[in-house]
C-alpha cells in the first residue's frame, strides 16, 4: 500500500474516534504525499464539516471535484456545507449534480427538498412583507391572555403602557420575585413549563431594558483608587459591584448553567455576569436557559449583562433546535417573540474601559474604533431583528483568531480570521489591554491566545454531550496590589501589565449529569444526514449501496454493524440480506459473522 493511502487509512480511523484534528493532519499528509485522489480531500471535508469549518469543507470539495469531476460524495458534502452556511440556492445547485447522476439517492433528495422549501418559504415571506414589520412585542394583549388551567404557581400582575408618540410599549411585571425565580428554577428542573403569558412578558420586558442598552455596553466596577469623577459618558459604574464574571456559549445546557452559578456565585449587586451569547440552540433546554437569563436580567438588570451571539438569529435557531424547541414547549409566537428580543441584545460589552467583550472577534478593517462599535444601529427602520450578513455587527458575532499574522478567510465560511498582529493593533489603536470572545470550544475551557491579548472562554462543557471540554468563566475582581502612584496609564501597551488595577482569574468546570435528553431534541430540522464518522473509503459506491438497500433507515442496525468493527459493508447486499443481518445481530451477535456476497453495482 502507498505511503498516501497509509496516512488516509489512519485519517479514517481517528475520523472514527471522533480525534478530528488528528483525522486532519493525516489526510493533509495523505494530500502532500499524492494530490491527485479525491477520496483524501472528501474525507478532509467531512471532518471539517464534523467541527463547522464549512469554509474549509468546500475548499477541499472543491479540490476533490478538481481531481475528479464525477466524484458524487464531493458535491454532496459541498451542498451539505452551504446548507450550514444557509446558502441554499447554492447547496441546491451542488445537490442537483448530484441526483443527475444518481436520482434515487436518498439523502440528496431529502437535503434538496429542503432547499427547495426553505427558498419557496423564503420567497413568500419576501413578497408577503410590508414596508414596517408588525412586531410581535409591541402588539401583544396582556389582557386577552389566559393563563393555563394547570398553573398553580405564582400569578403576575402584567401592565403594557403605550409610549405616546411611539410605537413601543412599556412593560411593567408585578409579582416577580425571587421567590418566583425559585419556584421557576424547580419548576423546570421537574421539566415544566410557564404559562404563556408570563413568558411573554418576561420576554417584552427584556427587550424593553435591552433597547435601552447601548450597542456596546460599558460597565465599570468600582476601584477603590481610580479617580472616578470624570465618566465616560454612557459608563455605567456597577455600585455595589466587587467581582464580574464573563461566561461564554452555554448553549442550551441549563443543568451546566445551573452549576455554574452554584460554584462560582449567583447574581447579585456584589456579583456582576455578562453572558457572551449563543446560550440558545444545541442543548434541549434553551428555553430554560433564556427565561432563566432573563428573570435575572429583570431582577437585576445592573447585575446580569447579556452579548448577543451568532446564535440568538432566526437563520441558526431555525437549524440548530431554538425554533423547534419553542414550538414544542410553547408556541410559534412565543419563538417570535423571543427573536425579537434577541434583536435588542447588545453587540458587545466594555468591561472596566480595558476589556473588550464580545462574542466572535475583530474586525475585517484595521481603523475600527470602540465609538463604531458603539454607533451599530441594532434597531433599523425594517424593523429586522436579524443582523446584516456583512458589516461589523456581523463580524463580532461570527469571526475567530487565528495563530498566523494578518487575516484570512473563514474557515466557517462566513466572516474572517485575524491575527495577533490585528489584535495587537486594535489593541493600542482603541488603549484597551485584552479581548475576551467565546464562540469556539477549547477543550481547557479557556485559552490564552494572540500574546496574552485574547481570552476565548467557553462555558458549555461537554459541548453536545460529545466533546469532552471542560467549560470556563473569567472572574474581574479589583488588583489589590495595584499602586496607583506607579501608573502612567500606559498599561494598556502590554498585556500583562503587572502594575493592573484589575485581576483576572480563570476557573473551570466540568459538565454535571442531566435528564435523558439527546442535544437538539426537539429539532425537525434533518440535520445533514451523513454516515456520521465512517469515512468512506469508496464513499458513492458504499452510500448508494445503502440507500439501495434501504438500510440507511435501520439506524440501529448501521450503528450496530458500525461498532461491531469495519465489516459493516458485508452486511450491505441486498434489502433481504441486509434483514437478516440485521435479525441476526439485533441480539448483538458479531456482525462479522455474516458473510453475505458483495455484488457489484454501476453507479
Ligand atoms: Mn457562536
Amino acid at each position: 500500500m502507498s505511503e498516501a493511502l497509509k496516512w488516509k487509512d489512519d485519517g479514517n480511523k481517528l475520523l472514527k474516534e471522533q480525534k478530528y484534528n488528528e483525522a486532519i493532519d493525516a489526510y493533509t499528509k495523505a494530500i502532500e504525499l499524492d494530490g491527485t485522489n479525491p477520496i483524501f480531500y472528501s474525507n478532509r471535508a467531512q471532518v471539517h464539516i464534523k467541527l463547522e469549518n464549512y469554509g474549509s469543507a468546500i475548499a477541499d470539495c472543491d479540490a476533490a471535484v478538481k481531481a475528479d469531476p464525477l466524484f458524487m460524495k464531493a458535491y454532496y458534502r459541498k451542498g451539505v456545507s452551504l446548507m450550514a452556511l444557509l446558502n441554499y440556492k447554492e447547496a441546491q445547485t451542488n445537490f442537483k449534480i448530484v441526483l443527475q447522476k444518481l436520482p434515487n439517492d436518498k439523502l440528496t433528495l431529502e437535503n434538496h427538498k429542503q432547499c427547495v422549501n426553505y427558498l419557496k418559504k423564503e420567497a413568500f415571506e419576501k413578497a408577503i412583507a410590508g414596508d414596517e414589520k408588525q412586531l410581535v412585542l409591541y402588539g401583544l394583549d396582556f389582557d386577552g391572555m389566559l393563563i393555563e388551567k394547570l398553573w398553580e404557581g405564582p400569578l403576575l400582575d402584567i401592565k403594557a403602557i403605550k409610549l405616546a408618540d411611539k410605537r413601543e410599549v412599556s412593560i411593567e411585571i408585578g409579582g416577580l420575585d425571587q421567590a418566583y425565580l425559585k419556584y421557576m428554577i424547580d419548576l423546570f428542573k421537574k421539566g415544566g413549563k410557564l404559562p404563556k403569558k408570563h413568558v411573554f412578558a418576561i420576554v417584552a420586558k427584556v427587550n424593553e431594558l435591552l433597547r435601552n442598552e447601548n450597542s456596546m455596553v460599558e460597565v465599570s466596577l468600582p476601584h477603590s483608587q481610580l479617580d472616578e469623577l470624570i465618566l465616560p459618558e454612557d459608563e455605567i459604574i456597577l455600585k455595589n459591584g466587587k467581582k464580574l464574571t464573563v461566561v461564554g456559549d452555554t448553549h442550551g445546557q441549563f443543568y451546566d448553567v445551573l452549576n455554574l452559578f452554584q460554584k462560582f456565585g449567583f447574581v447579585s449587586n456584589e456579583h456582576v455576569y455578562l453572558f457572551n451569547g449563543d446560550f440558545v440552540d444545541r442543548g434541549s433546554w434553551s428555553c430554560e436557559v433564556a427565561l432563566y437569563l432573563y428573570v435575572l436580567k429583570i431582577l437585576y438588570p445592573q447585575s446580569l449583562f447579556m452579548n448577543r451571539g451568532n446564535h440568538e438569529t432566526n437563520d441558526m435557531n431555525k437549524t440548530y433546535g431554538f425554533t423547534d424547541e419553542c414550538e414544542a414547549k410553547y408556541s410559534k409566537k412565543v419563538f417570535e417573540a423571543f427573536a425579537e428580543s434577541f434583536g435588542a441584545l447588545p453587540l458587545a460589552t466594555l468591561i472596566n474601559r480595558s476589556y473588550l467583550v464580545m462574542h466572535g472577534g475583530l474586525f475585517s478593517n484595521d481603523s475600527v474604533t470602540l465609538d463604531d462599535i458603539k454607533k451599530i444601529n441594532r434597531f433599523p427602520s425594517s424593523g429586522s431583528s436579524q443582523p446584516p450578513r456583512e458589516g461589523l455587527a456581523m463580524e463580532l458575532l461570527w469571526t475567530d483568531p487565528q495563530p498566523e499574522n494578518g487575516r484570512s478567510p473563514s474557515k466557517r465560511g462566513l466572516g474572517i480570521q485575524f491575527g495577533p498582529d490585528i489584535t495587537e493593533k486594535f489593541c493600542v489603536n482603541t488603549k484597551i489591554r485584552k479581548i475576551l470572545r467565546s464562540h469556539e470550544v477549547r477543550m481547557g475551557g479557556f485559552e490564552n491566545e494572540h500574546n496574552g491579548r485574547l481570552i476565548t472562554v467557553f462555558s458549555a462543557p461537554n459541548y453536545c454531550d460529545a466533546t469532552g471540554n471542560m467549560g470556563a468563566v473569567v472572574h474581574f475582581t479589583e488588583n489589590s496590589q495595584y499602586d496607583k502612584s506607579q501608573d502612567n496609564g500606559e498599561g494598556y501597551k502590554e498585556s500583562e501589565e503587572k502594575n493592573c488595577p484589575w485581576s483576572l482569574e480563570l476557573e473551570t468546570f466540568e459538565a454535571v449529569p442531566h435528564p435523558d435528553m439527546k442535544p437538539m431534541a426537539y429539532s425537525k430540522a434533518v440535520l445533514f444526514p451523513d454516515m456520521s464518522n465512517e469515512a468512506n473509503d469508496e464513499p458513492d459506491e458504499w452510500d448508494q449501496r445503502i440507500i439501495n438497500t434501504g438500510c440507511y433507515e435501520e439506524n440501529l442496525a448501521l450503528q450496530l454493524c458500525h461498532a461491531d468493527k469495519g465489516d459493516w459493508r458485508k452486511c450491505l447486499g441486498e434489502m433481504e440480506a441486509f434483514r437478516k443481518c440485521w435479525d441476526k445481530n439485533k441480539n448483538n451477535d458479531r456482525t462479522s459473522t455474516v458473510e453475505i456476497e458483495r455484488k457489484d453495482r454501476e453507479l
